[in-house]
């Protein structure tokens, strides 16, 4: 299959995140990583940033990192790719994922959702706990990518006792 949008927060990216990108390389021959810009959410990391981590962290020729803002199913219709994939951890994404799905069918009948199941090593990573974990001083070495893991302790490191 020729081109798939794996969109999400990233905020930061994970292994867990990683780890997708590299099995969704194995189906597609092209992967456009799609950072959502969520201009009523402050994240920890600015878009620049993230795209920055993203760039830094897969340095495959075939993935592109690219934003977007308002609805993904305007996004891929923007970009005429109709995959996207997302990926489940837990039975509690299942629900959530079900619905975003449905929404996005809905709104756009020709997209489809590929679902991946995370790897044993990185069902319990999110970008939420990784956040909280390094804001506390916490080692999330193995859980991110080393340059996330730098940029953690960089933002992180002034703030601790
Ligand atoms: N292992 C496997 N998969 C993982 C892991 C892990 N450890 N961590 C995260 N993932 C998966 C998630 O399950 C998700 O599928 C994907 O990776 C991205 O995760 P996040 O947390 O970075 O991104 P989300 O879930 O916050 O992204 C949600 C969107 C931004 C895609 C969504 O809100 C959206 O489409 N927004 C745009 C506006 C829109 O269209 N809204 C209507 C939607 S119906």
């Amino acid at each position: 299959m020729p081109v798939a949008i794996y969109p999400g927060s990233f905020d930061p990216l994970t292994n867990g995140h990683l780890s997708l990108i590299q099995r969704g390389l194995k189906m597609f021959d092209r992967l456009i990583v799609a950072i959502a810009v969520n201009p009523k959410k402050t994240p920890l990391f600015s878009l620049e940033e993230r795209k920055q981590l993203i760039r830094e962290a897969c340095q495959d020729p075939r993935v592109e990192v690219d934003s977007f803002q308002g609805l993904l199913v305007q996004y891929a219709q923007r970009r005429q790719v109709n995959v996207l994939i997302r990926g489940l951890r837990a039975v509690s994404d299942f629900e959530f994922e079900f619905q975003l799905a449905n929404m996005n069918r809905k709104l756009e009948p020709d997209i489809e959702t590929v679902f991946m199941m995370t790897g044993e090593d990185y069902f319990y990573i999110s970008s939420q706990l990784v956040r909280e974990v390094a804001s506390l001083g916490g080692d999330v070495t193995g859980l991110v990518p080393a340059n996330v893991n730098a940029k953690l302790q960089e933002k992180f490191a002034p703030q601790l006792p």
